[in-house]
C-alpha cells in the first residue's frame, strides 16, 4: 500500500510530538505549514518534509494531501477546518472550539465535503485507560468514575498563552477528563462544577472540581488543578477509580493498574517512553502514536473516528455547561440535542 499524503498545519509546541508520531509510524507527512514562515521553514528542515509553506490555502491546493494535520491552537481551528473540508480525513486538535456554533459549522462542513473528521483527543488513546477500558468488560454496570488531574508542573514553559486563558483548567484538560468520562460510563445529562483560582501568577481559573450526572444514572467526579504542590509531581499523570455493580478498577499514581479484587496483582500501566519522547511527556506523547494509527486506520476504512467531530460537540456541550454551572453556582442541563452521538 503506499504511504498516505500528510500535511500538517501549525509548527508549534505540540505539533513536534505529531511529528515524531507521523514519522515513528513511517507516515509521510509531505509538506507543513505555519504563519510564521520560519516555524514551517524549521520543522521542514527538522523533519526532511519536502515543502514548507506560510498559507494553508496555498498548501492544500498544491499539496492535495489525503490527511490534514491541524496542530494550531483554537481559535484558528473554524478557519482551517472549513479550508480543509474535502481532504480524505481531517485531525483538528483539542480545545475543537470555543462555541458550539463553531463546532456544528466545522461538522457540517466536513459532511458536506465528504471528509471524515476526527478531533485529536489523546487522553482516551493513553494506554493506563486503553487497559481501563478494556478491564471494565470485568466489572459490570458502572455507576460510579472519580478522574483527578492534579499537579504543578510548569505547563506554561512550552505553552505560554495558557496562562491567559480564562477557564484555563476547564479548556484545557476539563474537556480530556470529560471525553475520558463519556467514554467509560457514556453520555453526560447535567453538571455542576465549582472552579478556583490558585496560582497568582496566572490570569485564569486554574483548578476545578465537577460532578457529572450520566444519562445512565452513573455519576462522576472530575477534578483538575495545575497548582498542586507535591514531589514527586504527577504531570501528566490522570488517576481514576470506576466502580461497577461487579468489581472496582483503579489507576494509581505511578501508572498502575488495580483490580481490587483478592488475590490480583497491580498491573504495569506506564506507557513506553518513545525513542524520541522525555519523561514526564511520554505519557502524553505515546498516546499520540496510539492515537495517529487510529487515524491511518480511519483512512484505510479500518475504524470509525474516535471521537468524531460529531461526538467532541458533546464534549465541548459538558465543558461549556461546566463553565456556566460555575459562574451560576447551579446544576445545569447539557442539552442532549447539542450533546452529539455517543
Ligand atoms: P503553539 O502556539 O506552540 O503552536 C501553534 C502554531 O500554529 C503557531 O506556530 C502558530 O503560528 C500556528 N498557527 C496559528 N494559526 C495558524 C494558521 N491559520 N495557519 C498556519 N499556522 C497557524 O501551540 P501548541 O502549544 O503547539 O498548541 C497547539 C494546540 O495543541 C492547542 O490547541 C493545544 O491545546 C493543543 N495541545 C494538545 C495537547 C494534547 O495532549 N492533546 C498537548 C498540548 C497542546
Ligand atoms: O494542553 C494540555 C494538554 O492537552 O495536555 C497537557 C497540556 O499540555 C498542559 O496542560
Amino acid at each position: 500500500m503506499t504511504r498516505p499524503r500528510i500535511a500538517l498545519i501549525g509548527c508549534g509546541f505540540f505539533a513536534r510530538n505529531h511529528m515524531q508520531a507521523w514519522a515513528e509510524l513511517g507516515a509521510e507527512v509531505i509538506a507543513v505549514c505555519d504563519r510564521d514562515l520560519d516555524k514551517a521553514d524549521g520543522f521542514a528542515r527538522d523533519f526532511s518534509v519536502a515543502r514548507s509553506y506560510q498559507d494553508a490555502a496555498t498548501m492544500l491546493a498544491e499539496q492535495r494531501p489525503e490527511i490534514v494535520d491541524i496542530a494550531t491552537t483554537v481559535t484558528s481551528h473554524r478557519a482551517l477546518v472549513e479550508l480543509a473540508a474535502g481532504v480524505p480525513v481531517v485531525v483538528c486538535q483539542k480545545p475543537f472550539a470555543e462555541t458550539l456554533a463553531d463546532a456544528a459549522a466545522m461538522v457540517a462542513a466536513c459532511d458536506a465535503k465528504g471528509s471524515m473528521l476526527l478531533v485529536h483527543e489523546n487522553f482516551r488513546w493513553q494506554k493506563p485507560f486503553r487497559l481501563l477500558k478494556a478491564a471494565m468488560t470485568e466489572i459490570g454496570v458502572p455507576r460510579f468514575l472519580r478522574l483527578s488531574f492534579r499537579h504543578g508542573h510548569d505547563i506554561y514553559f512550552n505553552q505560554p498563552y495558557l496562562a491567559e486563558v480564562a477557564d484555563l483548567a476547564l479548556t484545557d484538560v476539563g474537556l480530556h477528563l470529560f471525553d475520558l468520562a463519556r467514554f467509560l460510563v457514556g453520555d453526560v445529562a447535567n453538571v455542576h462544577c465549582r472552579t478556583q483560582r490558585l496560582n497568582p501568577h496566572v490570569a485564569g481559573r486554574d483548578a476545578f472540581v465537577a460532578s457529572l450526572g450520566h444519562a445512565s444514572g452513573a455519576v462522576s467526579s472530575v477534578e483538575c488543578s495545575f497548582f498542586t504542590q507535591r514531589d514527586p509531581d504527577l504531570f501528566p499523570q490522570t488517576l481514576a477509580l470506576v466502580e461497577g455493580d461487579g468489581g472496582t478498577l483503579e489507576l494509581t499514581a505511578g501508572y498502575r493498574l488495580i483490580r481490587h479484587r483478592a488475590g490480583t496483582a497491580p498491573e504495569n500501566a506506564e506507557p513506553d517512553l518513545p525513542v524520541w519522547g522525555a519523561r514526564p511527556w511520554h505519557g502524553i506523547q505515546e498516546s499520540v502514536v496510539a492515537f495517529q494509527a487510529h487515524v491511518l486506520d480511519v483512512l484505510a476504512g479500518r475504524a470509525e473516528p474516535q471521537p468524531s467531530g460529531a461526538h467532541n460537540i458533546g464534549t465541548l456541550a459538558v465543558t461549556l455547561a461546566a463553565i456556566r454551572s460555575a459562574s451560576i453556582g447551579q446544576v445545569v442541563a447539557v442539552d442532549q440535542q447539542e450533546a452529539g452521538p455517543r
